[in-house]
């Protein structure tokens, strides 16, 4: 049973229970089955109060989101008549919280009079993060507990409170650390003779509510939460006037009609999607990933660093090796001050800044590698350096242990094939900062073992990465893509836009950085080298000299001070440089161009439906197994807007009958490959179906 309850020394008990997380699902019955309990103990003459908990780690995730875009009109509906129904209720209410109460699950615990919660409970109304406000009275009851200001603070910050916070506030009336539900039902029993004491009922106070509303909106926000931020101010606002129910209408209003909007349908298919990659198509599900406690990164270059201090933040243990003792050095002083900066700017406490420090050892001896359960291997980006470590690896790891590479580029299944044990060889592609990147691309080789393939995806949970399965192709997933990207950029510099005009546009748009910023930033050598590859191994695709103009001058981006733009000093801003924009100017008159204006709308779409397009293709190969998993690959290692929800969710939103009709219209400039429609866009557009449909289908 869902809901059950009992009665306790006259208290009555009701406890709800949705595993793993307790969301408020009305599909599992849980706000009907909560509300028929309710009347159930109502009508007993004896029950004196009621306590409302849940069974399991977590009071409850909130509403449920799973069901948000079935049938919008009907979200709201079930939970906001479970908390009237608590309103209406004659008796005290005593939420029991343990672990986290968000969103809804939050707002069912408001509708109580008294909320007692464990000493390590959380809360938050996360809504804002889903580009949603609270739409079960959250806006209302909580400044009502906690001051208008500080209740729309949280909620648009959309901000986790801890208990000792909340009890201060007033969100919270008790803590324990004991028995949660003995003392909750203590606590009712206290109360008993005192009546309720709705939320609802209570003065709000609102003293400074207009600074502190003009004061949000003079911080800088993200452009797709904008819509959610400024309907939680609406909402509280709200309340300021006489008639509760009417601000709760008003707060119901405005849920409603952001549900249904661009940025909430794309968080919650981001929210989705990144949960989704974690399940494998056609990995079974029964198969447990085997434990990682112990780490070897060979290399100690930037991305041996990175990925060995992502790896001791997450609690493992790492052993960076190297045949040079200088580099480990290097590495040793580098992470070691990474850590204490990171504790010195309260991120984490002096006790786990000490354990991550002491978790890191370093060794130049590759016989160290033994007594470990995964090596990553992160060494120079070239075959045969990774053939003679791989050989070396083969021979001294023991039995069963996982060999990764984090190439970016190379041929997993060649450098499987230096070992004699290509089942246990997979790419764990980390991007830099690897401490700081959510994303991890893991590359499943033709002979990676279905376990080393979910022993890897559960190693990416345990060092809180996103852990995305891609295929070997030359870039993966991201990479690949990103080649088009670029090309189209490069291709609008020589028809007439100006590196500020392009990345511009990108950003407006909702890119954390445009293209060119982003090369300068990476550093246009690295670029350069893949470049004059694809030149001979790709003599059918255009190609733009821009950047390797600029590389020939030695302006390599941000490391040398100069780039696209001109960078003066650590941090400072890209300037406009006039000798570039000649170079530009110049290329074009070479290539007998004529310069044209180029429209902001262009470049987006430009730059977008080139991601979409070799998407498509990575998919009809099967390098990536849904849109769903190149969509995260890009909300989370390139800076794409999460608002958008990924190039093919966004291509979706389009239309692919759009998409593909546009791309026909780009293919009429001098620019023909780029634009060949893939045939799986074709094909959909043809089936009336989207990308959509694909990720349906692989459920
Ligand atoms: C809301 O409440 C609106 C109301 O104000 C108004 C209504 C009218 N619903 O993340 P995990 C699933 S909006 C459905 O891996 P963790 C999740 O998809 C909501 N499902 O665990 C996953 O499923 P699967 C406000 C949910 O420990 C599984 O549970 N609430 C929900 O890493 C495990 O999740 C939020 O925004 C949900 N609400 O992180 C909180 N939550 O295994 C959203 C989770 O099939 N949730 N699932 O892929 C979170 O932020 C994280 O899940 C949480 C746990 C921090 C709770």
């Amino acid at each position: 049973m869902p809901v059950s309850s009992q009665i306790v020394n006259d208290i009555g008990l009701i406890v709800f229970s949705n595993p793993p997380l307790n969301p408020i699902s009305a599909t599992a019955g849980i706000p009907q089955g909560i509300a028929a309990e309710l009347d159930a103990l109502e009508a007993q003459p004896g029950v004196k109060a009621i306590v409302l908990a849940s069974d399991g780690k977590m009071f409850s995730a909130g509403a449920d989101i799973s069901e948000f875009d079935r049938n919008a009109a009907e979200v709201g509906g079930p939970i906001r008549a479970l908390i009237a129904r608590l309103d209406a209720c004659r008796l005290p209410l005593v939420a029991a919280i343990q672990g986290s109460a968000l969103g809804g699950g939050l707002e069912v615990a408001l509708g109580c009079d008294y909320r007692v919660a464990a000493k390590d409970a959380r809360f938050a109304l996360p809504e804002v993060s889903l580009g949603l406000i609270p739409g079960a009275g959250g806006t209302q009851r909580l400044p009502r507990l906690v001051g208008a200001v500080r209740g729309l603070e949280w909620i648009a910050a959309g901000r986790t409170i801890s208990a000792a916070e909340a009890l201060e506030a007033g969100l919270a009336d008790a803590l324990t650390g004991g028995d949660l539900r003995a003392e909750a039902l203590a606590f009712a029993e206290s109360l008993a003779a005192k009546g309720r004491r709705r939320p609802r009922d209570l003065p709000l106070n609102d003293e400074g509510l207009e600074e502190a509303i003009a004061a949000l909106r003079a911080r800088p926000q993200n452009p797709g939460l904008r819509p959610a931020v400024e309907a939680a101010i609406a909402a509280v606002a709200a309340g300021q006037g006489p008639d509760f129910d009417q601000a709760l209408a008003e707060e119901y209003r405005l849920f409603d009609a952001l549900l249904v909007s661009e940025p909430a349908r794309a968080l919650r298919y981001a929210f989705g999607a990144e949960r989704a990659v974690a399940r494998v198509p056609g990995l079974d599900p029964a198969l447990s990933a085997a434990p990682i406690a112990r780490v070897a990164v060979i290399g100690a270059g930037t991305m041996g660093i990175g990925i060995s201090l992502a790896i001791v933040q997450a609690g493992l243990q790492a052993r960076v090796i190297d045949l040079k003792p200088e580099a480990l050095e290097r590495a040793r002083a580098q992470s070691e001050a990474t850590i204490l900066r990171n504790r010195d700017r309260g991120r984490v406490s002096e006790a786990a800044a000490a354990a991550q420090i002491a978790a890191l050892s370093y060794s130049s001896d590759f016989a160290d590698i033994k007594g470990h359960d995964l090596v990553i291997e992160a060494v120079f980006e070239e075959m045969s350096v990774k053939e003679q470590v791989f050989k070396t690896l083969d021979r001294l790891a023991d039995p069963g242990t996982i060999l990764a590479s984090n190439t970016s580029t190379l041929d997993v299944d060649q450098i499987a094939a230096f070992t004699a044990r290509p089942e246990d060889v997979v790419g764990l592609h980390f991007f830099s900062p690897a401490n700081l990147m959510k994303l991890l691309e893991v590359v499943r080789g033709a002979k990676t073992s279905a376990q080393t393939l979910a022993t890897v995806m559960g190693f990416a949970r345990q060092i809180r990465k996103v852990g995305v399965v891609a295929g070997v192709c030359d870039g993966f997933i991201g990479n690949r893509m990103f080649e088009e990207y670029l090309r189209q950029a490069y291709l609008l510099l020589e028809e007439g836009a100006l590196p500020a005009q392009v990345d511009g546009a990108m950003e407006r748009w909702g890119m954390a950085m445009g293209p060119l910023r982003t090369m300068d930033l990476a550093g246009q050598d690295i670029g350069w080298n893949i470049r004059k590859r694809r030149a001979i191994e790709q003599p059918d695709r255009p190609y733009s000299r821009i950047p390797d103009l600029i590389c020939e001058k030695g302006w390599f981006g941000q490391k040398t001070g100069r780039g696209y733009y001109i960078y003066e000093g650590a941090g400072a801003k890209p300037q406009t440089d006039p000798e570039v924009e000649a170079m530009i100017l110049a290329e074009s008159a070479r290539l007998g161009l004529t310069r044209r204006e180029i429209s902001d709308e262009e470049i987006v779409e430009r730059c977008l439906y080139a991601l979409t397009n070799e998407g498509a293709r990575i998919l009809e190969e099967g390098i990536a197994a849904r849109p769903l998993d190149i969509d995260t690959v890009w909300m989370n290692g390139y800076g794409f807007p999460r608002f958008r929800g990924g190039p093919m969710f966004y291509a979706d939103r389009v239309g692919l009958p759009q998409v593909a009709a546009r791309m026909g219209q780009f293919a009429e400039g001098h620019h023909g490959w780029a634009w060949e429609v893939a045939p799986l866009i074709l094909r959909l557009t043809a089936e009336g179906r989207g990308f959509a449909a694909l990720n349906e289908a692989s459920k």
